[in-house]
């Protein structure tokens, strides 16, 4: 899944795609690395975030959707906690709903069962404004993997097909060094609930914190991560840099392929 951020402020490329020319020139090179997904934020939820109001966000978000959809054949997801926007991306073509809020805003599970897209159900603790101020857990795997068997409960009441969810235990997000590495080494853990799982750890400050480098220089890292994470489990991963991880992903397959 390629990221393509259309926002001021995303930490890693705020502002770079702001141009909806530039953004689709930027998915066209993610494509063409080999993105099997394409997924769209005009809201930035890095820690210390603020809220983006609708209007901003369905004016940045929609035109590159609609451009996407018509020019790529692959499947446009759209990263929105925001029921109108789900709508809206939905009547554009959008395939997908990632949503940090697993859903939890008001109207948004209806929405979405409504609208019959598939759907990402993230874990945070917290909102993106405050959530790196002080997270704690009894135990942080558990607790993820527990919130999220909740909310797949609450979107299959809802009408949502289990078939079209995905589960994230949403690293970065309300979580210390500790607990992201606690969640990345027992990610396992996550595949009893019975949906595949979705990973976003791509130049993130748990690199930052690990390796004391700023986010231009967390690619090596980012490329760890996503191997870690591919042999743990992980079905989709999230990332800014395509090409690298596909290499990544390639050569994983190529050993995996000769395991007995
Ligand atoms: C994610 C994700 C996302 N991450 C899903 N959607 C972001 N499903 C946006 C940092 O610590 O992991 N999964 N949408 C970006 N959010 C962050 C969070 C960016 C933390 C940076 C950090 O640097």
């Amino acid at each position: 899944m390629g990221v393509l951020n259309v926002t001021p402020d995303s930490f890693y490329d705020g502002g770079r795609f702001l141009d909806c020319n530039v953004a689709l020139r930027h998915a066209e090179a993610m494509v063409a690395a080999g993105a099997d997904l394409l997924d769209v934020g005009g809201e930035s939820t890095r820690p210390g975030a603020e809220p983006t109001p609708l209007q901003a966000e369905m004016d940045r978000v929609l035109p590159v959707v609609e451009a996407l959809v018509a020019e790529f054949p692959l499947p446009v997801s759209v990263d929105t906690s925001k029921p109108e926007l789900m709508r809206a991306a939905a009547a554009a073509g959008a395939a997908m709903i990632n949503d940090v809020l697993a859903l939890r805003a008001a109207g948004a599970l209806e929405t979405a069962a409504e609208l019959g897209l598939t759907v990402c159900l993230m874990h945070m603790q917290g909102e993106p404004r405050s959530m790196q101020r002080n997270p704690v857990y009894a135990d942080v795997v558990r607790e993820v993997r527990d919130f999220l068997a909740g909310r797949i409960a609450a979107a299959t009441a809802a009408g949502l097909p289990k078939e079209r969810l995905l589960v994230d235990p949403g690293f970065g997000f309300g979580k210390s060094l500790e607990h992201n590495l606690r969640l990345l080494a027992e990610l396992p853990a996550l595949q009893s609930l019975g949906c595949p799982v979705l990973v976003g750890l791509s130049r993130k400050s748990l690199l930052g914190k690990l390796l004391d480098r700023p986010v231009e220089e967390r690619l090596a890292g980012s490329l760890a991560l996503a191997l870690l994470a591919a042999q743990r489990g992980a079905a989709v991963l999230r990332v800014h840099d395509v090409a690298e991880t596909l290499d990544v992903l390639r050569v994983l397959a190529a050993v995996e392929k000769r395991q007995g």
